[in-house]
């Protein structure tokens, strides 16, 4: 089974733990741009110490996950981006402080992955979202050229099952004129409401670096909520 050695290439030096910045201090003041890589992780045993905080970013392959991520810690090269769809197999952890972390999900829905593949990723998914009790928020990057497919959907009503707040990027959106944009904004937001979902939602691109400031809110009023309650 090959282990993708997801952003290695791209590792600047040692994770870094913000002494004197602990979690109840956090606020809305999040230092995103000081988040660093924390680990991989290809199996739950290696998932870190599950403490604190986590916000992780899920949704279809090449969706802009980790360019999200990137976007939002304003780093060219923390979360690994790749052309190539399916690539990742692990957990990535990134540390934003000492009790908080953003974590990029493996992708979900190549075609091409072959099925031993495909239920490994699925296992990896399961014992993360299942059990990890860190967990306060999931991301859902959709392509917003091509929304709400079947396993988005399947995403969303599981993150209802599982009582896990849910949050959607609309990604790459500088692809569209904005007339287009508007109007799968307004499409994805009334077919949530007609299945009875409630989920922000919101245009987003880590090229144009549209909507990170919005995206950095939702995310640090997730973390804030989260560990007043700890
Ligand atoms: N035009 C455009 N391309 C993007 C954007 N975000 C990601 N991409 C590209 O989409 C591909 C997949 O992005 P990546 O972040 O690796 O997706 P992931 O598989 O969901 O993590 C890469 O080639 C990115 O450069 C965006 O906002 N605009
Ligand atoms: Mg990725």
């Amino acid at each position: 089974m090959a282990i993708f050695g997801d952003r290695l290439t791209c590792w600047p030096g040692m994770p870094v733990h913000f002494a004197g910045h602990g979690g109840q201090n956090l606020g809305m003041n999040i230092p995103f741009e000081h988040a660093r890589f924390l680990k991989s992780a290809s199996s739950s045993q290696d998932f870190p110490p599950d403490t604190g905080a986590e916000v992780a970013f899920c949704g279809r392959s090449n969706a802009g996950k980790s360019s999200a991520i990137n976007a939002i810690c304003r780093q060219n090269c923390l979360a690994r981006t790749s052309k190539t769809p399916g690539r990742t197999q692990v957990v990535n952890f990134f540390n934003l402080d000492s009790d908080a972390r953003l974590v990029d999900l493996p992708g979900y829905g190549y075609a091409k992955a072959p099925a031993r593949v495909q239920q490994r990723w699925q296992n990896l998914m399961e014992s993360y979202l299942v059990h990890r009790q860190a967990l306060c928020g999931l991301v859902l990057s959709m392509d917003i050229r091509h929304p709400l497919t079947d396993i988005d959907w399947t995403m969303i009503q599981w993150s209802i099952h599982y009582r896990l707040p849910l949050y959607i990027l609309l990604t790459k959106a500088d692809k569209l004129s904005r007339n287009a944009m508007a109007k799968s904004l307004t499409r994805v937001t009334s077919e949530l409401e007609q299945q009875g979902f409630d989920a922000g939602t919101q245009i987003f691109s880590a090229t144009k670096r549209t909507g990170i400031s919005q995206a950095q809110a939702k995310i640090s009023a997730w973390i804030a909520k989260a560990l007043m309650r700890v």
